[in-house]
């Protein structure tokens, strides 16, 4: 009987010597690996390469670990639950000063803390979408997004002066000589309160994580506190060097559920009289003073 099985085989193509070599001598063969001494320094300068490559990308894309903090309510006051918040001030009497955005609806407004009763308001034009707002010497200075202008105000919200902002204008606050300014990126700018011209710049990080789109900014001591736009967490910061001390982890303190569109927690103030933190967010209907605690505890 034939062998049906030969029979119906492809016959077998003899293997080219190319071929045979390739699969003796390939890249993968250690064997060739080692034999080869210009094959072996090349695979391991291309391992040490990717290697180092893929760590420096962990390095630049994974937040270095901090301390977290979490918080426990003190006290709870009212907060108009139609302000877009963008800026928050709190004086020693007890008035909390509040910078508001969108257009045609910003402005900025002096209230009192306990009652929310409104003592005193501007109204910004309607093509003004309003931001960052702080106290320095004895006037307010507010920001504008993406109209490059900042208001300068005596105490009673006449507008003392217009200056010109390079960029975003995001958080507000100050330390002893500089405006500090958050821009939706990493960068903390520093800027001279006479011109608004930019002195000095840090990026913020976590170890090398550039840590983007802060927002509200308050400088309590020698610490800047930011809001990270679209999260609970309230970054420390060291402003000399933009290293992230800790994160206040503020998760649960307004409940997503209850959010309306576009609430998100945004605005960082410190009551002098208590020495306590007092945040908000856009269209929050509360303030809330808050006590910090590690977590874990
Ligand atoms: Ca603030």
């Amino acid at each position: 009987m034939p062998d049906k099985s030969k029979r119906n085989s492809p016959p077998r193509r003899p293997q080219s010597r190319a071929a045979s070599v390739a699969a003796d001598d390939s890249l993968l063969s250690w064997r060739a690996l080692f034999a080869n001494p210009r094959r072996f320094w090349f695979a391991l300068l291309f391992l040490a390469v990717a290697g180092g490559g893929s760590y420096l990308v962990a390095l630049r894309f994974r937040p270095a670990p901090v301390n977290m903090f979490t918080f426990r309510v003190v006290a709870e006051y009212p907060h108009d639950p139609t302000a877009f918040t963008q800026g928050l001030w709190i004086d020693e009497k007890g008035f909390v000063y509040e910078s508001t955005g969108k257009y045609g609806q910003s402005r900025v407004r002096k209230y009192v803390l306990e009652t929310g009763q409104v003592i005193q308001e501007h109204r910004l034009p309607d093509q003004y979408f309003g931001e960052g707002l702080t106290f320095f010497g004895d006037k307010f200075y507010q920001l504008t997004w993406r109209e490059r202008k900042v208001f300068v105000y005596d105490q009673e919200f006449n507008l003392l002066a217009e200056l010109v902002n390079d960029g975003d204008g995001w958080g507000l606050t100050h330390d002893e000589h500089h405006l500090i300014m958050s821009d939706g990126s990493s960068r903390l700018r520093f800027l001279d309160p006479r011109t608004c011209e930019q002195v000095r710049s840090v990026h913020v990080r976590q170890g090398s994580y550039y840590v983007t789109e802060l927002n509200e900014l308050e400088r309590i001591g020698a610490k800047v506190y930011a809001n990270r736009l679209n999260t609970d967490w309230i970054y420390d910061i060291n402003p000399e060097t933009g290293q992230v001390n800790s994160i206040i982890d503020l998760d649960g303190l307004w409940p997503r559920a209850q959010r309306p569109a576009e609430g998100v927690l945004n605005g960082i103030a410190f009551n002098p009289r208590t020495k306590r933190m007092i945040v908000t967010g856009k269209y929050c209907p509360k303030l809330f003073e808050i006590e910090i605690i590690p977590k874990g505890q």
